[in-house]
């Protein structure tokens, strides 16, 4: 059997009562029986996790390397470390939350010490029960980049066996937030696969190709915590004869408008018992004279209660100040330099600012200089 997975985001929610969470799909995981795991990015939520959650995930992919498969290796386009073919091999790519540019990644040291393979634009062929298997990955690159990469790798399908393959990419109309770029579509995507297992949209998604299936697994955490995400169960996929979804056990999570305080206490008053406390997220028009901190102590109970004002329309500033509390500081950071800066690669820029990497960001912006003294020469 073939488990499809992506975006653990091991680490999510550090110090608060959801840091646990992240965790429990790695022990679902091994208590199945799996032959190969194919996983599509962000393995990690951060490009340098803290030691605690590199240990979780060292763990749990050593544990994998005792557990019994039938799956055999015939080759792969670059040069392995054997140790990561014995027991159960994870097969994997890089995602945005984990791409580094030009310094080493958490998945890349994972693979020198042989605990996965993390393919980028090349491909592994196994052999499970006399089929052969041929795994394609490219790992994430920045949306502005995905075509022309796709394009220039350009995967060719394996004769004669099951050609899968992994990417971590918007794909229009498939896209994570509205903050984010997409440059590839559902028409670009190379032929003649029978799965194409995309990672980074956190919710899932069956979309049926000509000949074959994008699968999208979803995170196995709510981490955006949207609409969406409260309509659509986690899990991750298996495919033996068949493609299955399996759901994997975690909290409830709620997503609810409501415009008083009777409203939200009934709501909370009737939620069914769980084992896990569920994650509540209440929307609420007119909070003006409701005390929110009262209903928190009040409910702390029932479940991990998230707050959410609407906002007024006419009020521009305080939209922007609630919306960009929403954001992390990389995200509200990639969205002021894409407002303030009309010149460059903001994503990358960005990336070399957080990496400290002062001679990338010099190079970047001395490209970015010449380029436009070119276009003003020939204006
Ligand atoms: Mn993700």
């Amino acid at each position: 059997m073939l488990l499809l997975t992506s975006d653990f985001h091991l680490g999510y929610g550090y110090n608060t009562e959801r840091e646990k969470d992240c965790f429990s799909v790695l022990d679902e995981i091994l208590k199945e029986q799996n032959d190969l795991i194919l996983f599509a990015g962000d393995l990690f939520d951060s490009r340098v996790p803290r030691l605690e959650v590199l240990a979780e995930a060292m763990h749990f992919l050593s544990k994998l390397k005792d557990k019994k498969s039938e799956i055999k290796f015939i080759e792969c386009d670059k040069e392995i470390n054997m140790r990561a073919l014995q027991g159960v091999p994870f097969i994997s790519i890089y995602g945005n939350h984990e791409r580094r540019a030009n310094l080493i990644n958490p998945i890349q040291s994972l693979e020198n010490a042989g605990l996965l393979i993390n393919l980028h634009c090349q491909k592994i062929v196994f052999e499970l029960k006399g089929e052969k298997i041929a795994i394609h990955g490219m790992s994430y690159v920045p949306e502005k980049y995905s075509k022309d990469v796709l394009e220039e790798w350009a995967p060719k399908p394996v004769l004669n066996a099951k050609n899968i393959l992994l990417l971590h990419q918007n794909i229009e109309p498939f896209v994570y937030s509205p903050l984010e770029d997409v440059n590839l579509k559902i028409s670009d995507l190379p032929t003649g696969f029978d799965i194409i297992l995309d990672g980074h949209i956190h919710w899932k998604n069956e979309v049926p190709l000509k000949n074959g299936k994008l699968l999208m697994a979803g995170s196995t955490i709510p981490t955006q915590l949207n609409k969406k995400e409260s309509e659509v169960r986690k899990g991750y996929f298996t495919l033996n004869k068949e493609l299955k979804y399996r759901e994997i056990e975690q909290r409830d999570f709620y997503f609810k408008s409501v415009e008083t305080k009777e409203e939200i206490e009934e709501f909370l008053e009737n939620l069914p018992e769980r084992k896990l406390k569920p994650i509540i997220k209440i929307k609420i028009k007119n909070t003006s004279h409701l005390d929110l901190n009262i209903i928190e102590r009040k409910y702390r109970e029932k479940g991990i209660l998230i707050f959410k004002k609407e906002i007024e329309k006419n009020f521009e500033k305080q939209k922007t100040e609630i919306f960009r509390k929403q954001l992390s500081a990389e995200e509200y950071g990639l969205k002021l330099l894409k407002e303030k800066s009309k010149f460059m690669d903001s994503e990358e820029f960005l990336n070399l600012i957080i990496e400290d990497n002062t001679k990338g960001v010099e190079k970047l912006l001395r490209k970015n200089f010449e380029k436009s003294e070119k276009e003003k020469q020939f204006s």
